[in-house]
Formats: C-alpha cells, sequence, structure tokens
C-alpha cells in the first residue's frame, strides 16, 4: 500500500475527546493486523438459561396488560446484537420504541447515521437515545412524552377505556432497563430508584410488578429480565455483545474478550489503546501486551511450579490485565466507540 493512502488511512482514524494517538503506521503494521476474528468455540457464546425462557414466557402472557414495547439497546452496537426474536415473540401487536442506552458511551458521530439505518433497513418508526447517568439528558426528558404520542396513534383494543397507559420495558441484558426506569422515575416523578441495577448482565431474573413513573397521564411500566436469542448469528457479533457485557466474561473468558477489543481497535484503526498499555507502537499480540502490562503494573498471580508441585512462582496475571483493558472500554476510558462504525460509516441514506 502506497505512504499517500496509509496518511489517508491514518486521518480517518477515529477521534474523540480524548488524546487521540496517531503513530506513524507503516505498511508492515497494517499487514500483521488480523482481517478476521477466530473465536475457539462458537458454543462460547451461546448464554439462555432457565430465567431468560421462563421469562419470556411471562413477558408474552403480561402483553395484554401494556399499550407500549420499549426496547432498550447499546448505543455502543446500534445495528447489533438485538434480540431477532423479539419480533416474532413481543413485538407485532403493541406499538414499539427502540431506545439506544449509554450515549455517554458511544461515539456521537454516528448517532444520525444509527437512527436512520435502523429507520430505513430495519423499519423502526421511533428510536431515542438516552443517558442514565443523567436525568437531565434529552432523550430522558422525551421518552414519556414519546410513548404517549406513540401510544394514542394505536388502537389499544381491550385497555382502551383504561385511563392508565402500561409499558413494558424490554431488550437484552446489561442494556440499562432498570436504570431506565429508575432515571425516569427520578426525573418526572422526583422519588428514588426502585428497579435494581448492577454492572453485570442477569441481575433482573423475573419480570417484576409495574411501577409508576408518571402522574398525569398515570404511566405504569414493567421492567424486565434481559433475554438473549439462544443462537448468536455470527461470532463477530457475539463478540461485540460480550464486549459491551451483555454475555457473562468468565464463560467467554476474558482474554478471548480482550484479545476481540485489540483486533477491533486495529481493525478500525483506534489506537487509542497504546495510552492504556504506555507503548508507542501498535500491536495485534494481546499475550504479549498483557503480560508487559501486568509487569508494568505489578500484577502477578501465585501459581503452582507445573514441574513440582510443592514450587510457587509468580507470573504476570493476563487475566487481571484483560480485565483491566475490558474495563477501560466499559467506562469510555478509552474513548466514546461504536463497535458498529465499521458498518455505519459506509451507510448513506
Ligand atoms: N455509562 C452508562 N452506564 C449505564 C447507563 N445505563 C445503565 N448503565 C449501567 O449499566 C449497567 C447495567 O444497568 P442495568 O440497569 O442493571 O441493566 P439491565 O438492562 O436492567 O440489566 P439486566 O437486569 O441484567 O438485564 C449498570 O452498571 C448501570 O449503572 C448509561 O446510560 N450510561
Ligand atoms: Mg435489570
Amino acid at each position: 500500500m502506497p505512504e499517500s493512502s496509509l496518511a489517508l488511512l491514518q486521518s480517518n482514524s477515529t477521534r474523540n475527546d480524548l488524546k487521540v494517538n496517531m503513530p506513524t503506521l507503516s505498511t508492515k503494521h497494517l499487514q500483521e493486523f488480523r482481517r478476521e476474528f477466530r473465536l475457539p468455540d462458537r458454543n462460547l457464546l451461546r448464554w439462555f438459561p432457565g430465567h431468560m425462557a421462563g421469562g419470556l414466557k411471562k413477558m408474552q402472557t403480561k402483553l395484554k396488560s401494556v399499550d407500549c414495547i420499549i426496547e432498550v439497546h447499546d448505543a455502543r452496537i446500534p445495528i447489533s446484537g438485538r434480540n431477532p426474536n423479539f419480533k416474532y415473540d413481543l413485538l407485532g401487536v403493541k406499538p414499539h420504541i427502540l431506545v439506544l442506552n449509554k450515549t455517554d458511551l458511544t461515539d456521537t458521530n454516528f448517532i444520525n447515521k444509527s437512527s436512520m439505518y435502523l429507520k430505513e433497513q430495519e423499519g423502526i418508526s421511533e428510536v431515542i437515545f438516552t443517558n442514565c447517568k443523567d436525568q437531565t439528558s434529552k432523550g430522558i426528558k422525551d421518552l414519556v412524552p414519546s410513548v404517549i404520542n406513540t401510544i394514542k396513534k394505536f388502537d389499544r383494543f381491550n385497555r382502551c377505556a383504561n385511563p392508565e397507559f402500561g409499558v413494558m420495558i424490554i431488550g437484552i441484558p446489561n442494556v440499562g432497563k432498570s436504570s431506565l426506569i429508575n432515571s425516569l422515575r427520578s426525573s418526572i416523578l422526583k422519588k428514588n430508584k426502585c428497579a435494581p441495577v448492577g454492572a453485570k448482565p442477569g441481575i433482573t431474573k423475573l419480570v417484576q410488578n409495574r411501577i409508576k413513573i408518571s402522574n398525569s397521564p398515570p404511566v405504569f411500566v414493567y421492567d424486565t429480565p434481559g433475554i438473549l436469542t439462544p443462537n448468536v448469528p455470527h461470532a463477530e457479533v457475539g463478540m461485540k455483545l460480550a464486549l459491551c457485557g451483555t454475555l457473562q466474561d468468565h464463560s467467554i473468558g476474558l482474554f478471548t474478550i480482550a484479545d476481540f477489543l485489540l483486533y477491533w481497535c486495529n481493525k478500525n484503526k483506534n489506537f487509542n489503546y497504546l495510552d492504556f498499555f504506555g507503548i508507542n507502537e501498535p500491536s495485534d499480540n494481546i499475550g504479549l501486551l498483557l503480560a508487559q502490562y501486568a509487569i508494568k503494573k505489578n500484577i502477578y498471580i501465585r501459581i503452582r511450579e507445573l514441574t513440582s508441585s510443592n514450587v510457587k512462582v509468580n507470573k504476570p496475571d493476563l487475566n487481571l490485565s484483560a480485565n483491566r483493558f475490558i474495563e477501560a472500554f466499559r467506562n469510555g476510558k478509552l474513548g466514546p466507540i461504536n463497535l458498529d462504525s465499521d458498518t455505519l460509516k459506509w451507510y448513506k441514506s
């Protein structure tokens, strides 16, 4: 590849509020980066425990008590990883609003394109972006008026005499469904949070009793467990889900998730990870980067020597280093990132 093309690639690299590291890439570097992510075993991405199957059935029985469904998804993966089964199992009868949450962590340059893509390619009529860490944000303020408008446009069938509006919040795990309920309740009713929230997937395990989020008009919501599709269609989609914390870290492995993060960064020419690892040149070797990081940060694990069960030795703790790298992404310390930017950047409406 001629050097002028390299310069162009570099100038198109992801920019954000953080200091952007733009190393001088040589042709050698670009050739070294993997073009495909190989997952050791696709079954690692399968997570469909009993509470999801049971939850889905219960949600179907609750449909008759609601007027609208809010599907919450992660704004860092706007076009990847939504549960395709929702379309058949839950949507179709009731009006649907898609909320893309965690906008504080996503690259806002892709907000408009995400919305256009979802409307034009997926036929979604209403897309709202929220940040549950900021109750004064526009999305949080706009959501309930939007729900009421949407409901008024549709036939409420058995519920038309009921002055109370019912809404079901659905989505895959850990996208902020319960946080959204707390934010709306706090923003509109000035009440404390009542839906349990946590940084791990699978915090809400049962369909909850209804929670009031507005007085006039009265709006009640049902919080539900995050439900994944039993079969993730594509390894890279599954790994994006894993990176955003919607699957269980331990079943995929922190090393594999960190390796995917490095693969994604290199593929998309986002080199903010150089600062994290304290290095000057990009690399595609996650084992080496994690080991160097562990040594630099003095993160060791004491393990038994293979040759002698009585002898213990200190080894760089790659898992803990991998966890720190993943958390840097999840907390926005690598800068705002849209993991679907590779598809969205080509999208023209
Ligand atoms: N940065 C950021 N974090 C958020 C936002 N919304 C939720 N979170 C965090 O995301 C994590 C998951 O939030 P929950 O509300 O428990 O997600 P959930 O979809 O109800 O998860 P399950 O009940 O496990 O399906 C928590 O650590 C929240 O603090 C947001 O807008 N921005
Ligand atoms: Mg929850």
